[in-house]
């Protein structure tokens, strides 16, 4: 309301200063300095020392009610003739103000450049061959100037949600809100995007303090399907030692993270999901989220079956299934389709996005309210086959959307022998689906509530989604140790 009265004010008393026969038109009274009077004017309600003294005068006078003319005092004149006025502004607050201003602009640098680069420093390099550079040194941008106030206020800027309520911090508050968010056990990349409002949209759901919080319900829920994925792998190893099994080990925080999109997905009335992936975690898939009987997996382990029998070697990673199962947290049937998988890596990808495509069709749903595509990748396959880079491409042509998939790829830092320095040429394996501008968030599975936390905010939470209010694709990559089981198939 304040600044609804004040600045028809702000601009009289700016407009009565134009001479009125000079032919000069003022420089801030042209049509492109309204902005930038109006970020001052912004920036002096929040610390009336982080503008020019002489704009300070001019906003209290203007404020206090003084009539057009009588707000302005014009600046000194640049040179200084015997004639003019002496100049009311003293060399030491000019000095002091310039530092200001580059202190100010130091700060939102170093705040963009943790919004561009924090991921690079982020926890998720178990094994130290993986980081984003290929090198694991700290990004010189993220270091703050050697001269800056640690305890002085900084007003923050609008492209920055980490201030909550708050418009300005210290900065020793801003390097640690954002080490937090950036660098802890979700790194996020989303500047790379070209859509501003995207951008904002992700940053409303990283930054704002408070937001990687769960409520002592959702902690249960997490722990009691973690358990559950947990156990169907140490069963599995215990029973059948020497059995092929393309465990899940280490990254078991993949089914209660597949479980939370569908939960928060389905309220929103998705009723269909179809999901594709390889051989590795499949038969806890199966078993954990497309409720396959556990009898019959474990049935297809059994030595005695004949080589004509259904599940009798390879087959148990290959066949699919669809299950009609009721989903507790929304309390709705729902269908889940886990197509077969072909063997050939990533194939299944495309087969997925039709068979959604035409689920869709035939519900007549034209925006993907109703159906969604799931595609799970290992990390190799995901940096090397070129069917995942096709079917990126395809995914926003008006033919053959899906109106986005939630992608997530389960990276254990080895293709069958091959480590990622000697296995591509880009620093993440997931650098291949920034073609499309898809958000992408590395997480470090050890630390399931930031990485439950971060794929709900993006891919389906409450009332909007960044998959289902935006039609965008959502990466998420899960970075794990290599374990024997993975070394041996
Ligand atoms: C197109 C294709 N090429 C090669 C193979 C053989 N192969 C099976 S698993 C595998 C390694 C895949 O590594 P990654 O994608 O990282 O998944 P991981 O098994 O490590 O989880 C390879 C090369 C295959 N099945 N399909």
């Amino acid at each position: 309301m304040y600044r609804v009265w004040l600045r028809p004010r702000l601009w009289a008393g700016l407009a009565s200063t134009r001479p009125a026969s000079s032919g000069a038109a003022e420089p801030f009274l042209s049509g492109s300095s309204g902005a930038y009077v109006e970020q001052m004017y912004e920036a002096w309600t929040q610390n009336p020392s982080s503008v020019h003294k002489s704009w300070d005068a001019f906003f209290r006078n203007a404020s206090a009610g003084a009539v057009p003319g009588q707000a302005y005092s014009p600046p000194p004149p640049l040179t200084h003739s015997p004639s003019s006025p002496s100049p009311r502004v003293t060399e030491g607050s000019t000095h002091q103000s310039m530092t200001n201003i580059t202190e100010h602009l130091n700060v939102q640098a170093l705040i963009r450049a943790y919004q561009i680069r924090g991921h690079n420093i982020a926890n998720l390099d178990p094994l130290g061959i993986n980081d984003a550079d290929l090198d694991d040194s700290m990004p010189p941008e993220l270091i703050a100037n050697e001269g800056l106030d640690m305890d002085k206020e900084f007003t923050l800027p609008k492209t920055t949600m980490i201030g909550g309520g708050e418009k300005a911090l210290p900065l020793r508050e801003i390097i640690s809100r954002l080490r937090t968010i950036y660098c802890g056990s979700v790194g996020v990349e989303f500047m790379f995007i070209n859509d501003r409002q995207k951008c904002d949209w992700i940053r409303q759901r990283f930054e704002p303090p408070g937001v990687f919080q769960m409520t002592d319900e959702e902690k249960k829920i997490l722990l009691a399907r973690l358990i559950r994925s947990t156990r169907f792998e140490e069963y599995l190893a215990a029973k059948w030692p020497s059995e092929k099994r393309f465990g899940l080990e280490g990254c078991e925080v993949m089914i209660p993270a597949m479980k939370e999109i569908i939960d928060h997905s389905t309220v929103r009335g998705v009723e269909s999901y179809v999901i594709g992936m390889p051989h590795r975690g499949r038969l806890n898939v199966l078993a954990n989220v497309a409720r396959t009987p556990l009898e019959r997996i474990f049935h297809e382990f059994n030595p005695m079956l004949d080589p004509q029998d259904e599940g009798m070697g390879d087959v148990k990673y290959h066949l699919g299934t669809t299950n009609t199962v009721l989903n507790h947290f929304s309390e709705r049937e729902i269908t889940v389709s886990l197509v077969a998988n072909p063997s050939h890596l990533e194939a299944v990808d495309p087969v997925v996005q039709g068979k959604t495509r035409a689920t869709q069709f035939r519900r007549n749903d034209e925006s993907g309210k109703t159906c969604m595509s799931i595609l799970l990748h290992g990390d190799a396959a995901f940096a090397g086959q070129g069917v995942v880079y096709e079917t990126f491409h395809l995914s926003d042509l008006p033919d053959y959307t899906t109106h986005g998939t939630v992608h997530m790829v389960v990276n254990n830092q080895i293709g069958f022998t091959t480590d990622p320095r000697v296995a591509r040429s880009s620093p993440y394996c997931t650098d291949v689906a920034k073609v499309t501008c898809c958000n992408i968030s590395n997480v470090y599975p050890f630390n399931p509530i930031p990485m439950l936390r971060a794929l709900q905010s993006q891919s389906c939470t409450s009332s909007r989604t960044l998959r289902m209010h935006m039609g965008t694709r959502v990466l998420m990559t899960t970075v794990r140790f290599t374990t024997k089981d993975d070394a041996l198939q």
